[in-house]
């Protein structure tokens, strides 16, 4: 239950709407963003919830001429043209533009909260066809996911196919050259790393992609039994780390352009080429992204000859932490098993297994983005805390 409003009035000759609430606080509006979210139907059409009002019929000087309160719940404004724009106090009060409410708004739609782990991960699990059929269950899933950055989902069916069940699960899957669903077997001339025996050392898949895929889905359809273990390591965690013990390292990493290239044949044939700095930042240097595979790391390398040992020397150091036994996980899986990561946050690796004249392991890979996940996860949210 949201208060209702006490008092209404403008403030600074017209430029700020001031709300008292019942409870005591106040809030304060500037016009120009009053007039701008008007939700008459001339200026909003509620079916798509988006404005029709064209910012060149906006007057970013606009003042109020009239203000009123109806039994608390209602505020009206009418403006010098004429024009009236009517807000419910529960829709105002959840727009305050005070630190706290901003914080609190951004909160629920964006879910920042990150756990950090190491070697000290207790691998959240969760039955497969429980989150297929089960909202609550699929709504923890994507909360673990966003928050954790990894999830185990269990008992699936060892065959192709269950991803796919997965994809319409949260809407659509990503394609990408690898086509929509990709088998991680070895391959004879394989046509990228991942598909041999070989070690995969900590990478995060696709940096050749200008937006690589934000989450990943493996499914473990055959199993090694000698090798093959997978690692997980929190990127995030360790960027916190490497900041605090080399600066420069760090610095080097976030301004460094790195080129990759991944060119060849599959779902069809591609040239793929991109610059991506290793650890991508925010505005205040917090890590948000890693673009890290040393397999597609391009051997063009677009920075000034001097500038190349030291970037090699910081990438062995963020190297040397992602390895260390402290961050790192090792399990392995087991068919039937979907590992779900966080592909901007978390880096996986494996170790290598024999090679052998038929197939010894089978995992189906696809990848999501998290637009497509995290609006299934607040529409699971509504849904399951029966918000608005
Ligand atoms: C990949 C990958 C992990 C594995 O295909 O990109 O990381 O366990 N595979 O084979
Ligand atoms: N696969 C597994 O960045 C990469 O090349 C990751 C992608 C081939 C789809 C591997
Ligand atoms: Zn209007
Ligand atoms: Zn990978």
């Amino acid at each position: 239950a949201s208060p209702a409003a006490r008092k209404v009035r403008a403030s600074d000759r017209g430029r700020f709407l001031c709300v008292e609430w019942e409870d005591g606080g106040e809030s304060s509006y500037p016009c120009v963003w009053l007039r701008d979210s008007c939700q008459c139907p001339l200026c909003f059409l509620p079916s798509a919830g988006a404005r029709r009002l064209l910012l060149q019929d906006l007057d970013v000087n606009i003042v109020v001429q009239r203000v009123a309160l109806a039994d608390g719940k209602k505020i009206s404004i009418t403006w010098p043209d004429g024009h009236t724009s009517e807000y419910e106090a529960e829709w105002l009060k959840k727009r305050c533009f005070s630190e706290e409410a901003r914080a609190v708004m951004r909160a629920d739609l964006f879910l920042p909260e990150r756990q950090y782990w190491g070697s000290d991960l207790q691998l959240p699990k969760i039955a497969f066809e429980e989150i297929m059929c089960n909202d609550e269950s699929a709504y923890k899933w994507l909360c673990t996911l966003k928050k954790v950055g990894i999830v185990l989902l269990t008992g699936a069916a060892a065959k192709q196919g269950e991803l796919i069940r997965l994809g319409h699960r949260i809407g659509f899957l990503r394609l990408t050259f690898y086509g929509p669903t990709w088998q991680v077997q070895d391959k004879a001339d394989a046509n990228n790393v991942a598909y041999t025996t070989g070690r995969l050392c900590f990478h995060t898949d696709y940096p050749v992609l200008q937006h690589p895929p934000g989450v990943q889905f493996l499914h473990c359809i055959k199993q090694t039994a000698a090798g093959g273990e997978s690692e997980v390591v929190d990127g995030f965690h360790v960027c916190n780390k490497l900041k605090k013990q080399n600066p420069e390292a760090y610095q080097i990493l976030s301004s460094t352009a790195v080129d990759y290239a991944d060119v060849g044949v599959d779902y069809c044939d591609f040239a793929v080429h991109c610059k991506q700095r290793i650890i991508d930042t925010d505005s205040r240097g917090q890590a948000i992204r890693i673009n890290y595979n040393n397999a597609t790391r391009d051997t063009v390398f677009d920075i000034p000859a001097e500038k190349v040992r030291p970037f090699y020397a910081a990438l062995k150091e963020f190297n040397d932490l992602l390895n260390s036994t402290e961050h790192k996980f090792t399990y392995k899986l087991k068919p039937g098993d979907i590992v779900t990561f966080d592909n901007w946050r978390v880096l996986h690796g494996r170790q290598s297994y024999p090679s052998c004249s038929e197939v010894t392991r089978h995992l189906e890979g696809a990848y999501a983005d998290w637009d497509v996940v995290m609006s299934r996860l607040r529409l699971l949210g509504k849904r399951v805390l029966s918000r608005d």
